[in-house]
């Protein structure tokens, strides 16, 4: 039996993963919008557009030209607050535990200081967690939460097998901070007492992919594959798209996949 994004919320050890599913249900929304635009105007008038419709907001903050603290977190914050979202910094940790520890809180964006959510690929062993935890707790008191990269969207990917295999293992070494992972599909874990959130990016309605490698399924092939939430960047603001029409197209599909997940639909 699939359950429902309330029920999970009501028992899971993550108070991010909690209040992320909350706002899905009282949002009708698992959409995630991935706004990748390199300056601050665009990627703040795109999330206020967007807002409304969505559940997360994907950020890749190193894209940003005239990134400044004040001007690109301060006003992202506040939207994320008069639109009731969260934000996940799509940093892709790969360093040992150590250098990831400095990357997630200093330099330029100090991640660990603003996003509810990052991630990391186990490409280095389990103590990436140990240090991006470390990260968090030594940053902020706010709860904080990774996801590691399981799978990818992308044509030729070596994440595949034994390889996806060992990196769940490492997100069973630490049950609140890992809430699960990139992927395309269930990871299971659930006979061992995990509820994992599953996010899917490579999620289109229009296109098969683009010139260098990304590769699109639909909404409805990934939630009935085991996605909890989709991940949509060009679908929403690629050239030429309303991002309020699609944002409205993209959540209803999401949202009417999730339905019939349940059996409701
Ligand atoms: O496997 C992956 C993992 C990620 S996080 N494939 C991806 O495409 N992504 C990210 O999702 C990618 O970095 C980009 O920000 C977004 C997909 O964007 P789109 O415009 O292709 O929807």
């Amino acid at each position: 039996m699939v359950k429902s994004y309330s029920e999970r919320a009501e028992v899971h050890p993550s108070p991010v993963a909690a209040r992320l599913f909350r706002l899905m249900e009282e949002k009708k929304s698992n959409l995630c919008a991935s706004v990748d635009t390199t300056s601050t105007k665009e990627f703040l008038e795109l999330i206020d557009k967007l807002g409304p419709k969505i559940c997360l907001v994907k950020t890749h903050i190193d894209i940003i030209d005239d990134f400044s603290y004040e001007d690109t977190i301060v006003p992202l914050l506040a939207l994320a607050k008069k639109h009731n979202f969260m934000v996940f910094e799509d940093r892709k940790f790969a360093d040992i535990g150590n250098t990831v520890k400095n990357q997630y809180a200093h330099g330029v964006f100090q991640i660990a200081k603003w996003a509810d959510i990052t991630n990391a690929h186990g490409v280095t062993g389990a103590g990436i967690v140990r240090g991006l935890k470390e990260a968090a707790q030594e940053t902020t008191d706010e709860p904080r939460a990774l996801l590691m990269l399981a799978e990818l969207s992308s044509k030729g990917s070596l994440a595949y097998g034994e390889y996806t295999k060992q990196t769940v293992e490492i997100a069973k070494s630490d049950k609140e901070f890992v809430i699960g992972f990139i992927a395309q599909r269930d990871m299971g874990g659930a006979s061992e007492g995990f509820d994992w959130l599953v996010m899917t990016p490579g999620v289109g309605l229009d296109d098969k992919g683009d010139a260098l490698g990304q590769q699109y399924r639909t909404v409805s092939e990934v939630v009935s594959t085991g996605t909890d939430v989709i991940i949509v960047g060009r679908g929403l603001i690629g050239k030429g798209r309303d991002p309020v029409v699609e944002g409205e197209r993209y959540r209803k599909a999401g949202w009417d996949a999730y339905q019939q997940r349940l059996g409701k639909a």
